[in-house]
């Protein structure tokens, strides 16, 4: 071992102490769990520690406060670096209504129970159960590609609420990451949108190791990190010792100083340091180390060697003057500015109250279009297009955009002022996501972690693409926004690679997220209305690239029944069918269609518009069962994709119309017929169903 090795270097005693209460605590965590990874805590733990001893601007007496620079653990396996931290430092736990609580956020009894059962130490920070905790991370990535968002939340509120004299919003983001992380495309294509952006408030530390799970990086990992993301137009500093704190401190200082291009800081570190006995050898590091291994680190530490969860004196103490001190300082400061600044822009101070708590302004819903019958009617992300328009003027911390289909997805932002968000132009509404679909979706979940209500767009069939953060949003309940236009083999000519099937099945699966697919125009504007008051759970806007008939609500029951997730749409006489049709999205106007030949044929049909099964899901029994009364068995459900999961609505005595294979390229009209979606096809298995 080289000496540099053998210390933390140049920093006081006391900084040493406090950086081996973080390794060992994690040591003593990972043991107890005995699941775990304590190595890259032990790696980076002098990082961490630099970063918010001396840098980050965090009160953690107000975890909430809007202008706190975030600290997101991208490489979410070493959980127990920001526990520790999190514990040390102090911060105190939020409650469901946003309220701080007295509590820390994570107790010496949170990190004994590290792993456990409904303790705040889960093994993967997840941001819902842990104040301080900004965002949901552990699949590698996402953590690195929701900084990219929280960054641009950053420069875009400063646009739009700094005011002369006022700068209410300067926070940056630091972003700790791993190999894993920019091996991970999603990292790559987080870093080319930020370094586009030239988003200078962002900083990402790389944990460069060169070790992975599966044994020396240099097995997989062999380019030159340095140089691509000089390519992406970052600006890249080195740390050739992960324990000199001099050399941490001046590389923050260059962040600081860099006001044109996001930076990258590469540090040489080694995992599990201070453990010889793993850091040479290929087996996994991703383990609890053994007690005799605790031993033999403490020892290297110069700790008591039977000590456990010890925190030395002066420790907590050392962090209340540090991070704590100049934290509440900050805040304070920033306060003051703030109650001046709400005096003078009292509207804006109102909005960023609204944000902050994921509420709506008065007024959000006025103008929203209404659609007048229209059999030739309107494609539904056409309307979609209409109605965000009018809603994101009502709602000014609406901002979004396309991953480079806007004109296909109709998310444009058109109203006066709305203009483009672009490096130099913070202000705008439009994002350009650029093909990055990935990043798209976590730098949405960014955006929405950070307040603002942001939507990202795309084709339905590469929301595959965006999966993986479209699930931390669900698992860590925030409100983002996917619009996916284009949803069925309705594409036609493209086909099937670009024409959905197990999309709505497998995004249906998925708890917590909302999945919306309106049948026409006017249940786009109820759809619309739902989203925007969901407050804890993504939402999946599924829309139409064909034109659908605007249903005659006079003749058929009014769009308003989408709120429920499902609702009759059209009934038998006297509320007494004796077979129903379901259908969602482009298929609700053929069950329409079919109903009225059943019904001149004299059978007594109803029509169940299902926009969304997660909400019909949550209304009480007796509303179901008048929906869908239970002696009714005779059910036939229409939809242009995978019929999996269908059967929990139809019974075993019913049908499901939809796709079992993948689709084709052909015209729309072709691809019906040939696929069966047909008024005759509907009304035969209707017959089928009622065994005629
Ligand atoms: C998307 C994803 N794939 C795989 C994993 C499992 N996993 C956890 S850590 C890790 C790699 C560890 O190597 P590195 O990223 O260099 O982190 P280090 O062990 O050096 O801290 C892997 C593959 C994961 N968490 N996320
Ligand atoms: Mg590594």
């Amino acid at each position: 071992m080289v000496a540099s090795d053998q210390a933390v270097m140049t920093g006081t005693q006391l900084d040493t102490l406090c950086i081996n209460t973080i390794r060992t605590l994690a040591i003593d965590a990972v043991q107890q769990a005995n699941s775990g990874h304590p190595g890259a805590p032990m790696g980076l733990a002098p990082t961490a520690y630099c970063l918010w001893q001396q840098y980050l601007r965090y009160d953690p007496a107000d975890p909430t406060w809007m202008n706190r620079d975030r600290f997101v653990l991208s490489n979410g396996h070493a959980s127990m670096l920001l526990y520790a931290i999190l514990h040390l430092a102090e911060v105190r736990q939020v409650d469901e209504n946003g309220e701080i609580t007295k509590e820390h956020a994570v107790r010496m009894e949170d990190i004994k129970r590290f792993r456990q059962l409904g303790s705040r130490t889960p093994g993967h920070p997840e941001s819902h159960i842990t104040s301080g905790v900004e965002t949901t991370t552990g699949p590698l990535g996402q953590g690195v590609g929701n900084s990219v968002g929280m960054a641009i939340a950053s420069r875009w509120m400063a646009a739009t609420f700094n005011r002369p004299g006022y700068e209410i919003f300067d926070f940056n983001v630091y972003a700790m990451c791993s190999d894993g992380d920019l091996m991970e495309g999603i990292g790559g294509e987080a870093a080319s949108l930020a370094g586009h952006l030239k988003l200078s408030n962002l900083c990402w530390m790389y944990d460069h190791n060169s070790i992975t799970l599966d044994g020396p990086a240099s097995w997989s990992f062999s380019e030159d990190v340095a140089t691509r993301f000089v390519g992406y137009g970052w600006n890249v500093t080195r740390v050739s010792d992960a324990n000199d704190l001099e050399m941490l401190g001046r590389a923050f200082e260059t962040f600081q100083k860099t006001t044109d291009r996001p930076t990258l800081i590469i540090i040489d570190s080694h995992i599990g340091y201070g453990s010889p006995h793993k850091q040479d050898s290929n087996t996994s590091h991703g383990e609890p180390l053994g007690e005799e291994e605790v031993r033999l680190v403490k020892k290297f530490y110069g700790w008591p060697e039977d000590a456990k969860f010890l925190v030395p004196e002066g420790v907590r103490e050392h962090f209340r003057d540090g991070v704590g001190r100049r934290g509440r300082e900050f805040h304070s400061k920033w306060s003051k500015q703030f109650a001046d600044y709400s005096q003078k822009y009292p509207e804006l101070a109102e909005q960023l109250g609204h944000m902050q708590n994921h509420e709506l302004p008065a007024g959000w819903d006025k103008n929203l279009p209404t659609f007048p019958a229209d059999a030739k009617g309107v494609a539904t992300r056409e309307s979609s297009g209409k109605v965000l328009n009018a809603l994101a003027q009502n709602i000014p911390w609406v901002i979004g955009g396309s991953a480079d289909l806007a004109t296909s997805n109709k998310t444009t932002l058109k109203f006066e002022g709305a203009g483009d968000f672009r490096a130099g132009n913070y202000a705008g509404r439009n994002l350009h996501f650029g093909v990055r679909e990935h990043a798209m979706a976590a730098s949405v979940n960014g955006m929405v972690v950070s307040r603002l209500r942001a939507f990202g767009a795309t084709f339905f069939n590469f929301s595959d693409y965006m999966r993986a953060s479209i699930r931390l949003a669900a698992l860590m309940q925030a409100p983002s926004i996917f619009i996916f236009t284009h949803d069925s083999i309705g594409v036609g000519e493209d086909g099937p690679t670009h024409q959905p099937v197990e999309q709505l099945a497998s995004l249906r699966a998925m708890p917590n997220l909302i999945v919306l697919r309106p049948g026409d125009a006017n249940e786009v504007v109820e759809a619309w209305k739902i989203i925007a008051q969901l407050q804890h759970s993504p939402a999946a806007l599924v829309l139409t690239r064909q034109n659908l008939p605007t249903l005659d609500r006079t003749k058929y029951a009014s769009a308003s029944g989408t709120a429920k997730g499902a609702y009759v749409l059209a009934d038998a006489p006297g509320g007494k069918p004796e077979l129903i049709l379901l259908g969602t999205g482009s298929e609700l106007s053929l069950c329409v269609e079919a109903y009225e030949k059943l019904k001149a044929e004299g059978i007594k049909a109803r029509v169940v518009s299902m926009p969304s099964w997660e909400i019909f899901d949550k209304q009480d029994a007796a509303y179901q069962e008048s929906v869908l009364p239970s002696d009714v068995t005779a059910r036939v459900s229409v939809e242009m994709a995978a019929t999996f999961g269908w059967e929990r609505y139809t019974g075993s005595k019913g049908k499901n119309i939809g796709m079992h294979r993948f689709g084709a390229s052909a015209p729309l009209k072709d691809l019906l017929k040939y696929f069966g979606f047909t008024v005759e096809k509907v009304v035969e298995a209707a017959h089928s169903v009622l065994g005629k």
